[in-house]
């Protein structure tokens, strides 16, 4: 039997190139090998106050860019969390067990809660609970995600382990799969934080929908330093991260990568990994156009996505209740 994987995005704001290398592209290459679950996860994305129209719009979206990335319904479930109801019953089931003191250490709650002082919802803090029961419901082995959520997998596993120590063997405990190059790409305008999509600043992330004049334009005014060799050096954190993201679409290694680019300069690499860039997204984007002429089939394929994440869903929940009594 194949090991079941399961992962997600938040349909907010523009997919971006740290996304895309960080986890879609990840999951389609893993895709032969594993029993997949991909989610659309919008009740973490209505953790922040959104737009219903922009909001359904993104949907859509996002459910167009996996696909056209090379997700294959045929191959893996694709749905939408809101279809299923289990994900937010397990949830409070979830909240029940996780002690506060773990749901305190998440850093990606102090960072994001920093930034949103008193508005911050009681939903963001929950997010972890809300993600183990995404991660649980489905026995997932594997949770193939970007270095910013990895502790929020391990959350998942401990709560899994404290869960089956009281209550007896329910829950598969998952592990997180980080990739080894590109589990991190940096903002192109600030290479010390993280690209993110709810960063509005212009020139920080490459979109997977920019078009290649975009590409260009963000990749030469990407921040760098006063050097000029290209190689990967980590105290240089602006080319590291132009060249990191040229290693994990190219897939050269980085010797080589260096020798390429012995005795060029900056511009000339910036020039070299934004055709990289375009030509990489080229095919995407072309697929992307092609998939979402219709909203409706974007639409049929959550549905039949639905129908197929239920029955599994609906058999853990029910383990679950019968195990602590309830119903
Ligand atoms: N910069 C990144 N490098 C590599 N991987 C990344 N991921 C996110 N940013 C990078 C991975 O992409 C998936 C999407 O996660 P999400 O939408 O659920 O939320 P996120 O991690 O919070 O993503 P963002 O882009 O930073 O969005 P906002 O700004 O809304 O918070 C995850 O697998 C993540 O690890």
């Amino acid at each position: 039997m194949k090991k079941r994987v399961f992962s997600g995005i938040q349909p907010t704001g523009n997919i971006h190139i740290g996304n895309y290398l960080g986890a879609i592209k990840r999951w389609v290459s893993m895709q032969a090998n594993y029993d997949n679950i991909f989610c659309i996860v919008d009740l973490h994305a209505i953790t922040v106050l959104q737009d219903p129209k922009v909001l359904k719009a993104k949907i859509r979206e996002l459910t167009g860019l996996y696909l056209a990335a090379g997700i294959d319904e045929n191959k893996s479930i694709v749905f939408l969390q809101s279809h299923i109801h289990e994900h937010s019953q397990l949830a409070w089931i979830m909240n029940c067990f996780i002690p506060m003191g773990w749901m305190q250490r998440m850093t990606q709650f102090k960072e994001k809660s920093a930034k949103q002082k008193e508005t911050v919802s009681t939903g963001l803090f929950d997010y972890p609970a809300l993600m183990a029961a995404d991660i649980l419901l489905y026995k997932t082995d594997v949770v193939p995600v970007g270095e910013d959520q990895k502790q929020h997998v391990e959350l998942a596993r401990d709560a899994a382990q404290r869960f089956n120590n009281i209550y007896g063997e329910t829950f598969v405990l998952p592990e997180p799969l980080i990739a080894e190059v590109g589990a991190r790409i940096m903002g192109l305008d600030d290479p010390t934080k993280k690209m993110s999509k709810s960063e509005n600043a212009p020139n920080h992330a490459i979109g997977l929908l920019d078009t290649p004049d975009v590409i260009r334009k963000k990749i030469m005014r990407a921040t760098t330093d006063s050097q000029t060799t290209v190689i990967f050096d980590t105290t240089r954190p602006g080319i590291y991260n132009l060249l990191t993201i040229y290693q994990t679409l190219t897939g050269e290694n980085k010797k080589d990568i260096e020798a390429k680019f012995e005795g060029k300069g900056y511009g000339d690499f910036k020039k070299a990994l934004a055709e990289v860039v375009i030509e990489s997204l080229r095919p995407l984007q072309e697929r992307y156009k092609e998939l979402t002429a219709d909203p409706g089939h974007i639409d049929a394929i959550l549905k039949s996505g639905a129908d197929k994440a239920r029955p599994l869903a609906e058999k853990t929940l029910a383990e679950v209740k019968k195990r602590i009594g309830l119903g």
